[in-house]
């Protein structure tokens, strides 16, 4: 069953697209550097931090956890939008919930194989649609666009959403990441235009 979450825009206000973007029926591709090699053998997903059982999956571990499929919209922040992206993934609460994240967790922090970071606050993490998505409309993630494993954020701009994710990490104080560090938005809501901080 697939879940449309494509309304979740209301929140914000009334128009779909954010301001400022136009849509796209393609899907670019868009990284620091190269793709990453990822020999799906050695991939691993580790959750640890402020939690109170660290957790460590590998690849067919990772995608026997229940999953969701969710209808969703994607932002980036250079101006593209792509309407009803297919992803299936496992929702982060479900994550929080296994890891049994601390109460004085505040803050996320998600790692990369390509030495990529990106950070949230907790609160806003804590959604049904921050997905750490393995499959693109009904097939395995492609390597582009971040596979084995990305995270999604459809209420972000798409710089919050870490290809190739290979771990989260629960914080007790906020820390920046890659792009945050060089002057996008913390909080990268897209119906409020927060591009830059
Ligand atoms: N690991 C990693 N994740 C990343 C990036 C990256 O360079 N490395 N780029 C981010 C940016 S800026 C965007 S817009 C989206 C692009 O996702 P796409 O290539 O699937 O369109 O991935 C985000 N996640
Ligand atoms: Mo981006």
């Amino acid at each position: 069953m697939t879940d449309d979450v494509t309304d979740l825009y209301r929140e914000y206000g009334d128009e779909r697209l954010p301001p400022g973007q136009r849509c796209t029926d393609r899907f670019p591709v868009l990284s620091k550097g190269e793709t990453p090699s990822c020999d799906p053998s050695e991939w691993r997903f580790e959750v640890y931090g402020a939690v109170d059982r660290r957790l460590t999956y590998d690849l067919d571990e990772f995608r026997d956890l229940p999953s969701v499929t969710q209808k969703q919209d994607f932002h980036c922040v250079t101006g593209w939008s792509r309407f009803d992206c297919m992803f299936t993934g496992i929702p982060f609460p479900d994550i929080v919930e296994r890891a049994g994240v601390d109460d004085d967790a505040v803050h996320v922090l998600f790692h990369a194989l390509d030495g990529y970071t990106t950070d949230l606050p907790l609160a806003d993490c804590s959604r049904e649609e921050v997905l750490f998505a393995h499959a693109l409309d009904g097939d395995d993630l492609p390597a582009d666009h971040g596979g084995p494993v990305r995270v999604v954020t459809p209420h972000k701009y798409a710089y919050k959403g870490t290809k190739w994710v290979t771990g989260v990490e629960f914080l007790t104080e906020p820390e920046r990441g890659y792009w945050e560090k060089r002057g996008y938005s913390g909080t990268a809501n897209p119906w409020c235009e927060e591009r830059y901080s």
